[in-house]
């Protein structure tokens, strides 16, 4: 990104012309940074006193918190002491927060993560890695399939280059249940019924396989192949065409455009948040090794991109004490005993906006000792906070970062000087450390410890001064061709295939009410205007849209206010009325703050996914009550 800054303010943000992938241009929600910054961001630490948070010196907050890190780990013992990092800016200098509290304890750890945690399990199980071919491979794809992905609202520089790619005869075809921005860009938008992509993907195999089209030498480079083709030939394709909601014909379409590969399935991340999440993501890549798609360029099976991997870690991995499950945060913090979370500490993350069964997390996060929040702004958890620590923007941040879409590596440097009340995370931990006596905790400088994450990629090209220089440098040990020869990384070599059918989800029903619509799939998607409950330009506005078919609700009005109601809680919302959309589902924002009652996570319970202990955001029903 490149910033125009006047006078100590940023004025413009755009995105580096010279970078390979975002090539001049940023997505909504970033250019507008200053504006979310501007309106309201914390400029000095804040301690609860009498109920309230009131400003306080640094002085006072750490010390505060080191006198209570020290009473409860030497009263309780480090497991009563949690630390939870979310996502935030992805830098990864914030990982010298783990090693803080690994030294300290080791203490309660977090496992399972709600962004990617089911699709990043199914592939570790089924190819033994989560990552993709190099970005610019799908110039090389005949069809490429964007199946449950919205990437004209949360992947903007994914479009120019399918742009590229169908310049070139790529074809494209969306499988979304959401009618989005991004049918646009499809010959085909597919809105299959929400959830049954496993079906779907069932009866394309089933068509390959009827067909003789399969891969000749899937026998040697897949195990389990009689047992996926089993599940497959479970049902007709007419059968499996019929539970996903599609014509037949659709799917012996989509069918034939994987006989004609290359052809490149892009994973969305919507459809691995349910509790057949792994399962799903299983079959899809079942699809792509059966179809030959796997080691060709322009096919794979695109889910992740590792953006860690080209930075060596700050410390070794540590067994904690003991673990709190993400999607559950709220329900285990609360049930912990011997010895309870006396001590948690929220940095880069607002979970009690963002995890499921947002009154569960506020509740268990009320009813804890102390609370410690790292932030910018004072989110729906800061809010609950005993301690208040304000963090650098990303406009003030130094730090490394690997990207959620390619694999080119760049270095974050302050446009602007941070305001003087305001620390960075490196030098809270280093300071805590020392008040502490964590002798062995790095004292280094921000740079030094930009050099140690970078020792192992340095001398092939990627060392800091190459990545100050260039703006950005691809990743060395990201291959162009994730796989190669027909082998994956798995204990066999051989391409894990799903072999069971997964279990019908369990849903909630919400309650019935008079004049109520039928329950309907209540989808919480990425919106241009937020990163997840970070809204830039105008924010949400008063009330949460809610997005339906007109024929949902009776005599509805477009701009009609109405209740949604989960078994859970409900919200008031603004109806937006949609022809193209589905007529079971509802589609609202992500990230819409709880104490403003815009939560969606205020309606969804908190449920595992089936792999990888990801959250099930999307299996929850919802019913419309007009007002
Ligand atoms: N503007 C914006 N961009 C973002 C973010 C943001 O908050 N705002 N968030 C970032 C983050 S944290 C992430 S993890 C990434 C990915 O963030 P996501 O927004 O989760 O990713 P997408 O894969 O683009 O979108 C998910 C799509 O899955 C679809 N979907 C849901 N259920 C099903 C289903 O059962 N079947 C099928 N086929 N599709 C389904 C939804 O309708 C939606 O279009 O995006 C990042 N980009
Ligand atoms: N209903 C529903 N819920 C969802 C999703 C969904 O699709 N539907 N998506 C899920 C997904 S994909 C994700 S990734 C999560 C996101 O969940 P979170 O990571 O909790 O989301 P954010 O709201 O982006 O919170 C990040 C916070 O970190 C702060 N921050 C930014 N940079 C830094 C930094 O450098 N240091 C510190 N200390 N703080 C920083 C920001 O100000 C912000 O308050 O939400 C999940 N929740
Ligand atoms: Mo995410």
């Amino acid at each position: 990104m490149l910033a125009t800054v006047s006078d100590g303010v940023v004025t413009q943000l755009r995105g580096d012309p010279d970078h390979p992938v975002t090539r001049g241009f940023l997505c909504f929600r970033t250019s507008r940074f200053p504006e979310l910054v501007a309106a309201g961001r914390i400029g000095q630490p804040l301690i609860r006193r009498h109920g309230r948070l009131e400003p306080a010196t640094w002085d006072q907050a750490l010390g505060l918190i080191a006198e209570k890190l020290l009473q409860v780990r030497s009263e309780s013992g480090p497991a009563a002491i949690f630390h939870y990092r979310s996502g935030g800016s992805l830098g990864i200098l914030k990982h010298l927060a783990d090693l803080f509290f690994d030294q300290f304890g080791p203490c309660t750890g977090k496992v399972g993560d709600i962004c990617s945690g089911a699709g990043e399990a199914a592939q570790l199980h089924d190819l033994g890695t989560s990552d993709s071919n190099d970005l610019f491979d799908l110039l090389h794809s005949r069809h490429i399939v964007l199946w449950g992905k919205n990437p004209a609202v949360s992947n903007v520089h994914l479009v120019p280059v399918l742009k590229d790619a169908q310049a070139r005869g790529a074809r494209l075809v969306l499988i979304d249940p959401v009618h989005h921005k991004s049918a646009s860009l499809a010959e085909v938008a597919l809105q299959p019924a929400p959830g049954r992509d496993y079906e779907l993907a069932l009866g394309i195999a089933r068509e390959l396989f009827d067909s003789g089209r399969i891969d000749p030498q899937a026998a040697s480079f897949c195990d389990d192949l009689p047992a996926f083709r089993a599940l497959a030939e479970a049902r007709s394709v007419g059968e499996w065409a019929a539970l996903a909601g599609v014509a037949t014909e659709a799917v012996r379409q989509l069918a034939d455009r994987f006989a004609d590969g290359p052809t490149a399935i892009l994973v969305g991340w919507g459809m691995q948040r349910r509790q057949r999440g792994g399962a799903i993501v299983r079959a899809l890549d079942a699809l792509a090794a059966i179809s030959g798609n796997l080691f060709r360029s322009g096919g794979g099976v695109s889910f992740y991109f590792r953006r860690r991997k080209a930075f060596r870690a700050f410390g070794p991995v540590v067994k904690p004490p003991r673990v709190i499950r993400e999607p559950l945060l709220g329900h285990d913090l609360l049930a912990a005993t011997a010895p309870k979370v006396r001590v948690l500490w929220v940095t880069a993350g607002n979970p009690v906006a963002m995890l499921p069964d947002s009154a569960t997390t506020a509740r268990a996060i009320e009813a804890t000792e102390f609370v410690v929040v790292a932030d910018c702004f004072l989110t729906d958890t800061a809010r609950r906070a005993h301690v208040v620590l304000p963090v650098p923007t990303l406009l003030e941040d130094s730090d490394l970062l690997g990207a959620y879409g390619h694999h080119w590596i760049g270095e974050s440097r302050p446009v602007v000087q941070m305001p003087p009340g305001v620390k960075h995370e490196v030098a809270i931990f280093q300071e805590l450390a020392r008040r502490v006596g964590l002798a062995d905790y790095p004292q280094d400088s921000i740079d030094q410890c930009k050099r140690n994450a970078l020792a192992d990629v340095a001398g092939q090209g990627a060392s800091l001064d190459s990545l100050r220089k260039s703006g950005a440098v691809r990743s060395p040990v990201a291959d162009p061709l994730l796989f190669r020869q027909g082998q994956v990384f798995t204990g066999t070599g051989r391409v894990q295939l799903l072999a069971e059918a997964p279990p019908e989800p369990q849903l909630e029903l919400p309650p019935a009410r008079p004049g109520a619509s039928a329950p309907l799939w209540l989808f919480s998607n990425s919106t241009e205007k937020s990163q997840a409950s970070q809204w830039s330009g105008k924010g949400l506005g008063a009330l949460l849209p809610c997005t339906v078919h007109p024929e949902v609700v009776p005599n509805a009005r477009d701009g009609q206010r109405a209740r949604l109601v989960s078994a859970h809680g409900s919200l008031q919302v603004e109806l937006r009325l949609d022809p193209a959309q589905r007529r079971d589902t509802a589609i609202v924002p992500k990230g819409g703050h709880f104490d403003r009652g815009q939560s969606a996570n205020a309606l969804i319970a908190a449920r595992p996914t089936d792999l990888g202990l990801g959250a099930a955001y999307l299996d929850c029903l919802v019913r419309i009550v007009p007002e």
